[in-house]
Order: structure tokens, then sequence, then C-alpha cells
């Protein structure tokens, strides 16, 4: 019998649900229709993001689920994400009040930090002068402020290597509860999850399905030969055995699509599994990292002058 992997349990004692929708590069006008299919489907986590700017037509949705009585707001895991340019201590609490009122909610299940890059107060884009040093350390400690308020009910990060983790690690008071990561067949992050697993740091994988929809992508995840062939051989899509591969590795994913077929396809992931002889078949892989965050760094602006500094030598 499978198991069926639906919730991972995390170092606050929260169940945060295994599976749930992406919405970077949800479009606006799409992007709540996404969410309301996703919930009524049984979706109960939603991944979102100041960033992605759509956070304002999520919240619609969601006040619309409540309203209509199709789920409540206990029964949902919210998590957002703090953007680059909030990170001075003082901004941290303001940028989660704005994301709080865009979503219509008034706690978070989860809120990271995005990166750990920083940019210019104020500055939107990617231009290397919006860079400026992070002090990571001073914004974990708004973070925490935040979690102690009870408005983010788990704090964590997003693109920590071992090592930044590791430095977090020696000044936290209250240890992250989650990094998420990119993690696919394609990118499988042995090392990082290793070293979370000892500290008790959840690995959610990002890009889960290879972000097949991203411009700068060149590797197709999802159509790797061993992804191909066990879905060949279980009946089932390689979208949802690269899912169910995360399930059974440990890490939660984040699945974004706004297509409800898609949406309904990534979310078949409970009632059956790889069996091992097929799972030690991805070891096979080649292996990737697809984002590599280059518009993070700049060799005279950026604080990493390299991404191979940004990713301390994790590539
Ligand atoms: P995914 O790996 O989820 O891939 C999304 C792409 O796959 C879209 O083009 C989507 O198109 C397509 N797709 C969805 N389902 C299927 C399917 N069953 N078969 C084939 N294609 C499918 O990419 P993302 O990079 O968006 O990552 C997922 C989420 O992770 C993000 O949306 C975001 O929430 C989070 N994330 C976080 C980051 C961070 O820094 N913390 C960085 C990147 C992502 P369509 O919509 O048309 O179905
Ligand atoms: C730059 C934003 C990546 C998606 O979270």
């Amino acid at each position: 019998m499978a198991k069926a992997i639906r919730f991972f349990k995390l170092n606050t004692g929260a169940t945060m649900p295994s599976v749930g929708l992406g919405t970077w590069q949800s479009e606006p006008g799409v992007v709540g229709e996404a969410v309301t299919s996703a919930v009524k489907i049984g979706y109960r986590h939603i991944d979102c993001a100041q960033a992605y700017s759509n956070e304002k037509e999520v919240g619609s949705a969601l006040k619309k689920l409540f309203d209509d009585g199709v789920v409540k707001r206990a029964d949902l895991w919210i998590t957002s994400k703090l953007w680059c340019s909030d990170h001075a201590p003082e901004d941290v609490p303001l940028a989660l009040d704005r994301t709080l009122q865009n979503l219509q909610l008034d706690y978070l299940d989860l809120y990271l930090i995005h990166w750990p890059v920083s940019m210019k107060k104020g500055s939107v884009g990617f231009a290397p002068e919006n860079l400026c040093p992070p002090n990571i350390p001073g914004t974990w400690k708004a973070m925490e402020a935040l979690y102690n308020s009870g408005k983010a009910r788990a704090i964590g990060v997003c693109n920590f290597t071992s090592k930044k983790l590791e430095d977090l690690l020696q000044v936290a008071r209250v240890p992250p509860a989650v990094n998420q990561v990119e993690i696919h067949p394609g990118w499988q992050q042995a090392k990082l999850r290793s070293f979370c697993e000892s500290k008790g740091i959840h690995l959610t994988g990002y890009s889960p399905l290879g972000s097949s929809g991203s411009s700068f992508v060149k590797v197709q995840v999802l159509k790797s030969p061993v992804v191909t062939m066990i879905a060949e051989k279980l009946g089932k899509t390689p979208a949802q055995v690269a899912l169910r591969w995360g399930l059974q590795t440990g890490n939660s994913v984040l699945p974004k699509s706004t297509n409800e077929t898609r949406i309904k396809e990534n979310f078949d992931v409970f009632g059956w599994e790889i069996p091992e002889d097929l799972l030690a078949k991805f070891s096979e892989i080649e292996q990737s990292r697809l984002l590599r965050g280059s518009g993070f760094v700049h060799e005279t602006l950026g604080f990493y002058k390299t991404v191979d500094e940004l990713w301390d030598g994790e590539l």
C-alpha cells in the first residue's frame, strides 16, 4: 500500500501540506482562477510572493473561497516571501503587512526571505546598481519578531546554501523552519538535503517540473529519458513522476500551473508510489541548476561577484 505523503511536519510542530500551487509567472487575470480551481481540487497550500506581482488577485480568490464556504482559513497553508529591497529590519514588518493586506489575510503560515541578496530600498528590477550588501542577521531578527507576533506562524528562507544556513544558525534564536530551493530530478541537491535533515530544516522544492515555462530554461526535465521511462512503466505522466519523486525523497513540491487539467494532474500523486528499483534510476540523471541567479551577481557592483559565490560553490 503506497504511503500518501500528504503533509510534512516542520520544526515548529505545524504540518505543511506537501503539494502547494506555485504562482510565479501566473499571469494577472488567470492566477485567481488557478487558485480557485486548485482549492476546489483539494490543494491546501498556495505559494505566493510579493515579487510575483499577483498577490492582490490571489487574495480576492481566497476571500471568495472563504465567503462561499469552500474552505476555511485554518485549513489552508499560505506562504509568501520578503523581497530583496525590503531587507532593512524596519522594512520587514511593513513588507509583511503589505502582503497580508494584498492577500486579505491576518497571518501567514510561512514567511520566507526570498533570496540571500539585498537590493536598495525602493528599487525595482534587477539593475546591478540596485544591489547592496545583505545583512542577513539583521533581517532574520526582524523575521523572528514577526514569528513572535504570530503574524507569521513559521519563518524560513529560500535559496540558502548549506554554508549560508550554517551562518544563519549561528545567530538565529528561531531556527528557519523551511529552506525553499530549486529541486527536481535534474537538480537533486543531495548535499543540501543531508545538511537540512541534520538540522531539522524542511526542504521545499521549487520548479519541481523543471520550470519549463521560463524562457531561460534550456534543459527539459520532463523529457529526461529516466523520467519518461518511469512514467510509461507506471502509467503516470512525467510531471506526476517528477512530483512523486520529490515527495518520496522527503521534500514538499510547488508545481505551478494555470491550466485546470494540469493543476488536477499535478495533485494526483498520493495513491501510488515509485518502487525502490525505479527510484534508484534517478541517480542516472545529469544534474544542472536551472535558476542560476545571474541577475543577483555583478563583478563590480554585486556583493556576490559570481554565481559561484552566490551558491558557495554548490553549482
Ligand atoms: P514548475 O517547475 O512548477 O513548472 C511550471 C511550468 O510547467 C509552467 O510552464 C506550466 O505551464 C508547466 N506545467 C505545469 N504542470 C504541467 C504538467 N502537468 N505537465 C507539463 N507541464 C506542466 O516551475 P516554477 O519555476 O514556476 O516553480 C514552481 C513554483 O515554485 C513557482 O511558481 C513559485 O511559486 C516557486 N518558486 C520559488 C522560487 C524562489 O526563489 N523561492 C523560484 C522559482 C519558483 P502551465 O501553467 O501552462 O500549466
Ligand atoms: C526572481 C524570483 C524567482 C521566483 O521566486
